[in-house]
């Protein structure tokens, strides 16, 4: 049981009372007893308010003094939360003295260790962690910190800014002062130290000056780091063309640690990272790993503006800094890379995991309006959700307009801590245009649904297209505006010109050969002229806004545009859309106990793609292998109120079964073709090419002819990257065969001693739909290993059990509910930030059916009964709330 919680309110938000001008710390590292010495310069706001509160969490409190007079026990009052001060000038410097035990600090939140080294997480609410504070992004400070260390167990001293002094101290012991001369709330404090080692580049900024960077790991790890370099240089280069900004500090530095809770923090000066995201090399990381260390080095760095200079007032703003970083990262992959792919597999993301969260019990606001626990927020509706809202402005003001808007942001707001409003305002100012009614994305949860139906008046020539918005489950939902991007192509599949009727010339914007409709109201209607015979409509193209399209497609028009819509999204799209409806049609048929029967369409749609491969007629063959692919799991259990499990899973395997058995000899023509020894090397095309031969293979392997198994064997043994190895092990994994297991055993062997390489066996393992496997995850978890403490560990066995293999965990026994939440409740008492995350797959108790509702919501109850950290008590009482 939880003893106390907390909510905290939007609405209740007041200002700081006093401002912390000045902060200069020292630490005195030791690994048990770290001494914290916080000298803060205070400054009254309010001549009335007197008490200073600071925010304090797992401190021993030495000394407190103001202006160098110490204060008596009876001179402070102190809980489990708070340190409160009584100020009677208007400026003093409060001293405060903690000890804080590093060593011990599961949680890895505030100051803790690991590999033997010190490092630190603030954000959220961890400086308090650290020393007593005004722990609030709103308070923005100098800061100055000194660090003290045994030299030789911690050659490297680091935190934020620039380093002004260092030097050797008796007893073996050495010091470090850093300087940072910005403003900053503390939530972007950091302290590094251990012994690391570092590879160094220097960038030119735009305005000439040179920018030393430094990529620290341990010195085995180095070779792994110059991916993480050249990524961080193209970030620096884009955000200076894109967006006009340049890098403030002398020096930019990355650290990867092993032990983190999520994939990095954007710390100013000094990014700490999951060395997940910094470390890669073609033997040890997939194009996955590569796309994702790119994608967040960028995103770390992006911060440094959206974020850093300009933060957040209150943590209700949240998505100000992710959404809109989020949205900016977003933008850099597809411009190195492709548009049109990195755009599918946002919202692939978006829809299997986001579009579950916004229909769930713990569904909220991109702009949350109340929260227990901060970190719980962090999540894929503040992130990728806001990130869509973020791209609504860029399309509706356009690439241009909204450029301006970003311009006029960082002029106004440099240097401030600010509000998703203001960040609108600028938006709308710079363009004189009035955005008012883009706050109802921000405030109204839940994924709108778009209803569209079409008329085409062949007397007047004209096509009207209708819609419709509502949100499920809010009865009083404000209307949202909603750009739809649409196309209409006709008959022979040209693209149609498109004039606007007189009517709708003002909320009809046209680009290229598409519309861009400004919905406003719940229903409108948008009409256009001069269209000669009935068109077919491509619609919501780019996925212009994130919402579930309602439209009556017949098979044959989804047929048609999965080849001709000059929207790569939407052939994308198109293509889904019947795969999905092959699925949902054998789930019926499987339920009355018909046998599964691939429908006609897409497998055609499947052949033209296998078939323009092999003539060589594919123009990008990422694409082509995002087509081939069928929804997954996520997004298809998300097509139901109440889904069959069983049936949807054996349907979906059989799809892959029948689509591999049938076009057998068109995969393998295209593997054989594709499956060319080169060196590897991270580019589009060869990202492009690796991902279509692994598609052909993965479908070899799902029809279950007994000659693939040396195919992929083959694949696994030729040793040529990461990402082929991966895939041949992936697919081999779930096999019984004795060859296919010695493969698994193989590369366990190989990479035993590389952390991150062993999560992708440990991954592999706990995924693998074998009838033993909740009994083989029970085994890696006594595994030795395995370890509670390194969150990476942790999510690629319990996080991928419960998330991917989807029979086990779901098995009728209730079996692998009950393992999950025995996990759960382990990590509640080390760890609950972790704890929180891996309970997502129970929050989602009510799209089963009744008999699996029950049994989940028994381990909700049975969590909720024993937790103990508000982390976890928050989501499942969420989940639990909607149950009663
Ligand atoms: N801002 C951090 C996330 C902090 C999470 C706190 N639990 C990383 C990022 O979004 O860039
Ligand atoms: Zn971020």
């Amino acid at each position: 049981m939880v003893a106390e919680v907390n909510v905290n309110y939007l609405k209740d938000y007041q200002p700081a009372d006093f401002m912390i001008k000045t902060v200069d710390l020292s630490f005195e590292l030791l690994p048990n007893a770290t001494l914290v010495t916080n000298r803060l310069s205070v400054e009254k706001l309010h001549p009335k308010s007197n008490l200073l509160k600071l925010n304090g969490e797992n401190l021993e409190l030495v000394s407190v003094r103001i202006d160098d007079q110490v204060l008596a026990k009876t001179d402070y009052q102190r809980d489990e939360q708070f340190l409160a001060l009584s100020i009677e000038v208007t400026e003093c410097v409060v001293e405060i003295i903690t000890r804080v035990n590093p060593e011990s600090n599961t949680a890895l939140e505030g100051l803790y260790r690991s590999g033997g080294n010190y490092c630190t997480q603030c954000e959220a609410e961890g400086f308090r962690r650290i020393t007593y504070f005004l722990d609030r992004p709103d308070v923005l400070s100098i800061y100055t910190t000194t660090i003290v260390a045994d030299k030789s167990t911690n050659p490297v001293l680091l935190s934020n800014g620039n380093l002004i002094e260092r030097g050797d101290l008796p007893n073996g012991r050495h010091f470090a002062t850093w300087h940072d001369p910005f403003k900053k709330p503390c939530y972007l404090f950091a302290l590094v130290a251990g012994n690391l080692a570092y590879i160094e580049d220097h960038y030119k900024a735009q305005d000439g000056r040179d920018i030393c960077l430094r990529i620290y790991t341990d010195s085995g790890h180095l070779s792994k780091c110059r991916h993480a370099m050249d990524s961080l240089i193209h970030s620096m280069r884009w955000d200076e063309e894109r967006f006009g900004r340049i890098y403030d500090l002398d020096i930019y530095m990355i650290v990867a640690v092993d032990d983190f809770n999520m994939g990095a923090m954007e710390n100013k000066g000094l990014n700490i990272f999951n060395s997940k995201y910094v470390l890669a090399d073609p033997q040890t990381a997939t194009d996955t790993d590569f796309e994702g260390v790119e994608a967040v080095i960028a995103h770390e760095y992006f911060h440094n503006w959206t974020g850093n200079r300009i933060t957040c007032r209150d943590w209700f703003q949240l998505t100000l800094k992710e959404g809109l970083t989020v949205f900016r990262d977003q933008e850099f992959t597809a411009d190195r890379l492709s548009p049109a792919v990195k755009r599918i597999e946002d919202i692939k993301r978006l829809r299997s995991v986001q579009f579950p969260e916004d229909s769930g019990p713990t569904s909220h606001p991109i702009q949350p309006q109340s929260y227990i626990e901060m970190n719980n927020f962090y999540t894929m509706t503040v992130y990728e959700k806001g990130a869509e809202v973020v791209r609504l402005y860029q399309t509706l003001l356009g690439r241009d307009g909204f450029r301006k808007g970003m311009d006029l942001y960082f002029e106004r707001h440099d240097g401030q801590a600010v509000t998703v409003q203001d960040f609108r305002q600028a938006m709308a100012d710079a363009n004189q245009v009035d955005l008012a009614q883009m706050h109802n994305w921000y405030v109204q949860s839940g994924t709108p649904i778009l209803k569209i139906d079409t008329h085409y008046d062949a007397v007047n020539k004209r096509y009207q297209i209708h819609c419709q918005q509502s949100i499920p489950g809010l009865v009083d939902a404000k209307p949202q505006l909603i750009p739809i991007k649409v196309g209409l192509l006709s008959d022979l599949g040209e693209p149609l010109a498109l004039y606007p009727a007189q009517n709708c010339a003002d909320t009809i914007r046209i680009e290229a050969d598409s519309a861009v409709l400004q919905l406003t109201q719940l229903q409108q209607s948008f009409e256009f002229i001069g269209i000669e015979k009935p068109p077919v409509p491509s619609l919501l193209r780019e996925f212009s806004a994130p919402v579930k399209l309602q439209y009556d497609y017949r098979l044959d028009e989804l047929e048609f545009l999965a080849q001709h819509d000059t929207d790569s999204f939407n052939r994308w799209e198109s293509a889904q859309r019947l795969a999905v409806a092959d699925l949902m049609h054998n789930v019926k048929r499987l339920q009355k106990g018909e046998s599964y029967q691939l429908g006609e369409s897409y497998a055609r749609v499947f052949l033209r793609l296998l078939n323009e491969v092999n003539k060589g007629l594919a123009k990008d063959l990422a694409l082509q292998a995002y087509a081939l692919n069928l929804p997954d799991m996520s997004y298809m259990i998300e097509q139901y109120e109440q889904v069959d499990i069983e049936a949807l899973l054996t349907a979906h395997q059989q799809m892959k079964q029948a689509l591999g058995h049938l076009y057998y000899s068109e995969l393998e023509t295209a593997y054989q073709a594709l499956n060319k020894v080169k060196p590897y090397s991270y580019n589009k095309e060869d990202i492009a090419q690796r991902m279509m031969k692994n598609r052909c293979l993965q479908y070899l392997m799902a029809s279950k002819s007994p000659q693939v198994l040396p195919l992929a064997i083959a694949q696994y043994q030729a040793q040529a990257n990461m990402t082929d190895v991966l895939v041949a092990l992936e697919t081999l994994s779930h096999s019984e065969a004795d060859q296919a297991q010695a493969c698994m055993d193989d590369f366990y062997k190989r990479w035993q001693d590389e952390p991150l390489v062993l999560d992708k066996w440990f991954a592999l393992k706990a995924s693998a739909d074998r009838s033993n496997a909740l009994e083989q995850v029970k085994d890696l978890i006594k595994h030795p290993k395995f370890s509670y403490r390194t969150p990476n560990r942790v999510r690629s066995v319990v996080g991928v059990f419960a998330r991917q293999n989807l029979r086990a965990f779901h098995q009728i026994s209730g079996q692998g509910y009950e393992w999950l939440a025995d996990q759960i409740l382990h990590l509640d008492e080390t760890n609950p930030q972790v704890a929180a995350r891996i309970l997502t797959p129970l929050t989602h108790w009510s799209r089963y059916d009744d008999q699996r509702q029950q049994l989940m919501l028994a381990q909700l109850k049975r969590i909720s009964q024993q937790a103990k950290s508000k982390d976890v008590y928050e989501l499942v009482e969420k989940s639990l709330l909607v149950a009663d």
